[in-house]
């Protein structure tokens, strides 16, 4: 007979709240979640990975979750001016700071009645984060300093001959290219996925990194605007082979950062950054006391699903489905 009165969630229950910024998808996961000790954020999150892997498989993976959404895990701050700490992961590993995603854990905790008005400082492995609370929906995030780090740095791609390109970080190192004959919008992602995994592959093999050896593991496509109040659309590849629907919170501060080193976007100056499906950010930067460029990215998010995640006694796939690394 069936059963209308509701099953308990069982032991491993977790209270999850899902949001898409910009197209882009964020699941917070609120409450449940492991002891990751008293540390910094940097090191909550190495704990996570170290111990704890398991969830982020648990959470992202199939059949609980699907390769594009990015988690966040909310977790203790240890620096005393943040509200919260969050660590970010995908279907691959963990992410130092995630733009559209700072926008979903503001959003989580606005429709959570958690923040109003005024701004949320947020913990993250790579800095301290603001994300102010605007209308209409409306979040704007000040990310960590950004800055470029090499210009014209030339590789050999399979399929694509030299390319050329700028090497920023905006919180994840990014490598921004323009490739001639590539057309940036939905109907080519996956000619624009197998590029940038081509690139990505081809920095890999020549041994290009960002500073101190960092992987560059974002590959940020650039192309002319579409819509009519655009500056410029990108395709992002994220490090799992996924691409990012919005314009991508840390790729749109990599390129603010490429914009001012090149005197082509001046301090307070609005860049409308398109995603390859249409959906924008609009960015902007200051200079520091210290002389750092702070971008502010301001975009739209909105939730769209509210539950627990749970895992039944002998679910052979508690830890998610193997990832299936596109661009690897
Ligand atoms: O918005 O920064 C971002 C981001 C990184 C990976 C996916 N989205």
């Amino acid at each position: 007979m069936l059963k209308l009165a509701p099953r308990s969630i069982g032991m491993n229950a977790m209270r999850y709240v899902d949001s898409h910024t910009e197209g882009e998808p964020t699941r917070v996961l609120l409450d449940g979640g492991p002891d990751l000790g008293e540390g910094t954020v940097a090191e909550k999150l190495l704990v996570l990975r170290n111990e704890y892997d398991h969830l982020r498989r648990f959470a992202i993976l199939e059949p609980r979750g699907f390769s594009a959404i990015v988690g966040a895990l909310l977790c203790r701050p240890s620096d005393p001016s943040c509200q919260a700490g969050v660590i970010f992961f995908n279907n691959t590993g963990y992410l130092g700071m995630c733009g559209h995603g700072a926008i979903g854990v503001a959003a989580t905790l606005a429709y959570l009645g958690r923040i109003e008005t005024g701004t949320c400082r947020l913990e993250t492995p790579v800095g301290p984060v603001d994300v102010e609370v605007l209308e209409g929906s409306s979040f704007a995030v000040t990310n960590v300093p950004s800055y470029r780090y090499r210009t014209g740095v030339e590789v050999d791609v399979a399929g694509l001959r030299r390319v050329s390109g700028d090497i920023a970080w905006g919180g994840n190192w990014f490598f921004l290219t323009t490739v001639p004959g590539l057309t940036l919008t939905s109907e080519h992602i996956p000619q624009l996925t197998a590029a940038a995994g081509a690139i990505r592959h081809a920095l890999e093999a020549a041994g290009i990194t960002g500073s101190n050896g960092g992987e560059i593991d974002h590959i940020e496509l650039i192309g002319p605007a579409v819509n009519s109040d655009g500056n410029a659309r990108n395709f992002v590849l994220c490090p799992g082979g996924e691409y990012d629907r919005s314009p991508c919170g840390t790729g749109t501060s990599a390129k603010v950062a490429c914009l001012a080193a090149d005197e082509k976007l001046q301090p307070g100056q609005i860049w409308v950054q398109e995603s390859v499906i249409g959906s924008s950010f609009r960015a902007s930067y200051r200079w520091d006391e210290s002389g750092q460029l702070i971008p502010t990215i301001q975009g739209r998010a909105f939730v769209c699903a509210d539950g627990h995640l749970v895992s039944q006694v002998g679910d052979p796939l508690a830890a998610g489905m193997p990832s299936n690394r596109i661009a690897q």
